[in-house]
């Protein structure tokens, strides 16, 4: 049985004030489920957010860290000072970080290695971009993807992965991809792990999805077998929109 998982990744959004304000909110909205919630606020607020949620089921985890363990790089966050404020999952990989901060899957690779050696959990994030989709070619990339962060780790190290596939062309764009083609993909990525490794392991992985999911829109995809939650940014800045998305699961 696959654990489910509905993610809120706040992006850079939300000052002190309103994240307490949200995380008030959802922890007092929050309904009985069998999913793990998180949220991802920005870094400044993320040791006032554990804080926060410390008497809540939703878990506190970061959008980024750094490869490194620590060092001479300004403006970045190791795995250990998350860890030392009680982040234990970081999202890795999200499309943004690769258009704007050039992040490459060779670099993805050793971000994943160091969180995985601190025995932190990975959100690991990839798809494929509109043209690679129009071109028929989002198979081939998202394979690509995910032979070149992940394929190199040992079947152990799996347990720390959560995968999200997160088609470039529906984020923050309103349009979100149908049930029937997320499942398609999720079947697919699914396939590809148990050539990679085997089908147990493969079978194991929970695959979010993430791109505009909505209340109105999630029930559908979280009904598809291989769609094990969701990866959710717009609608998680609104507790009310977030407690429905976590319903729908
Ligand atoms: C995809 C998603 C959250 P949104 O980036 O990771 O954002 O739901 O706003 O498309």
């Amino acid at each position: 049985m696959r654990n489910k998982v509905v993610a809120g990744n706040w992006k850079m959004n939300k000052t002190m004030a309103e994240t307490e304000s949200l995380l008030h909110e959802l922890s007092a909205k929050l309904p009985d489920t069998s999913a793990e919630v998180m949220v991802a606020p920005t870094s400044v607020n993320l040791a006032a957010a554990v804080h926060m949620l410390e008497s809540s089921a939703i878990e506190t985890i970061a959008q980024n860290m750094h490869f490194a363990e620590s060092g001479a790089y300004t403006g970045e966050i190791a795995a250990d000072m998350l860890l030392s404020i009680g982040v234990n999952t970081v999202i890795l990989g999200h499309s943004e970080r690769r258009a704007y901060f050039g992040e490459t899957d060779e670099l993805l690779a050793d971000k994943v290695k160091t969180a995985l050696n601190k025995s932190m959990r990975v959100i690991f994030c990839f798809g494929e971009e509109l043209e690679e989709r129009q071109a028929g070619s989002h198979f081939e990339v998202v394979e690509r993807q995910l032979k070149n962060a992940l394929f190199d780790l040992p079947a152990e190290a799996w347990k720390q992965i959560i995968l999200a596939y997160e088609p470039v062309w529906a984020i923050g764009t309103g349009e979100t991809a149908s049930p029937e083609q997320a499942q398609e993909m999720h079947a697919f990525i699914r396939e590809t792990i148990a050539k990679a490794y085997d089908a147990t392991l493969a079978d194991l992985v929970t695959i979010l999805y993430g791109g505009s999911v909505k209340p109105g829109n999630a029930k559908d995809i979280f009904s598809k077998p291989d769609v094990d939650g969701g990866l959710i940014g717009g609608a998680s800045l609104v507790a009310d929109d977030f407690i429905a998305i976590i319903k729908a699961i």
